[in-house]
């Protein structure tokens, strides 16, 4: 069977990341094609795969060579690359968010339906990731009865001086956002955001630590710890209170070492690491689903609940209000 044609949107790191795990580790696919407003950096990555190089979504998207298409660009430039790809009737991998907005997104899934075919899956790749999944098989189980609680954090050691408030909803919490509702089969009802005492290690414009809250239509509620200069390391955490017991995430495996008179156990210290067998197992899987032209991940309507949230609790960041979020029944189109 021929190989997937893919063409890259964006050299960013997420953009090399899965350039070199496409072209170095998964199979059924090939990049034909990247492409980046910084020309000069595409041509870095291009040039040594022999991809075609452009400065410009557009023409990658309509290149006849290029079968589908991944974005990677900031998420502010998501909706254009996915019109685009609509446009031309090309399947399309969206790195997370789908968009910054829920309007954006919401134009994005009525273009798609009027499209009439499933084309667009988002990058939420925590629900590849085997903790995350071996926690849903429990969860579903029902040995533990009905979940009550969530407790999460999302740590991080540092981020650059662009990085800013909205961020950590729509950029790090994102993550939470759509893994959390999928864990617990719930919707979520409303959000609220509260600003503990802050950091002196960020940046002035910066509100960190953040703590969020998501109530699902059951009650259940879910509370997210983000902290992105927590200094220590990338430390990821969930823990579901349930009727009937409480589970813990399992946590990467680090061996615990004695020296100099302490006991250690190392943390992750990289997002891209943290979770780097989920990003491959879930592009491998775009790859094959894509090949046989199916859509099996999280798909637009996902994208969009999951704007539809990180707005709310954008809107709780300035206010600390809790603010209902309506999303709607997910339509048959998605189902
Ligand atoms: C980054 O874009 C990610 O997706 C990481 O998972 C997240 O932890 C980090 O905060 C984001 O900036």
């Amino acid at each position: 069977m021929e190989l997937l044609r893919i063409g890259v949107v964006g050299c960013g790191a997420i953009g090399r990341e899965h350039i070199d795990r496409i072209t170095n580790r998964l199979s059924g696919g090939k990049v034909v094609a990247v492409s980046d407003l910084f020309v000069e950096g595409a041509h870095k990555v291009g040039e040594p795969l022999g991809a075609t190089v452009y400065s410009n979504s557009a023409d990658l998207v309509n290149d006849p060579d290029v079968d589908a298409v991944i974005c990677t660009t900031p998420g502010f430039a998501h909706q254009e690359t996915v019109m685009q790809a609509l446009e031309a009737g090309k399947p399309i991998f969206c790195e997370k968010p789908l968009t910054t907005s829920a309007e954006e997104s919401l134009e994005i899934v009525e273009a798609e339906m009027a499209g009439g075919k499933k084309l667009v899956q988002v990058g939420f790749m925590r629900r590849f990731d085997q903790s995350y999944q071996q926690v849903k098989e429990m969860l579903d189980s029902g040995e533990f009865g009905a979940p009550l609680y969530l407790k999460c954090t999302h740590w991080n050691p540092s981020v650059d001086d662009n990085y800013d408030t909205e961020m950590a909803v729509t950029d790090t919490a994102i993550h939470e956002i759509d893994i959390l509702h999928w864990l617990v089969n719930d919707d979520y009802e409303s959000a609220q955001v509260m600003m503990p005492r802050q950091t002196s290690d960020k940046h002035p414009e910066l509100k960190d630590p953040q703590l969020m809250f998501l109530r699902c239509k059951s009650g259940l509620i879910a509370m997210i710890e983000v902290f992105v200069n927590c200094k220590f390391g990338y430390d990821i955490n969930c823990q579901i209170v349930c009727e009937n017991g409480v589970i813990d995430l399992p946590k990467p495996s680090f061996p615990t070492y004695r020296k100099a008179g302490g006991m250690t156990t190392p943390i992750e210290q990289s997002w891209k690491k943290r979770f780097i067998q989920a990003y491959d197992v879930e592009i491998q899987d775009w790859i094959d689903a894509t090949r046989k032209g199916e859509v099996h991940g999280p798909d637009a309507w996902d994208g969009l609940i999951a704007n539809l949230t990180a707005d709310a609790l954008v809107a709780s960041q300035k206010t600390g209000e809790i603010v209902p979020i309506q999303a709607g029944e997910r339509p048959e189109f998605y189902k």
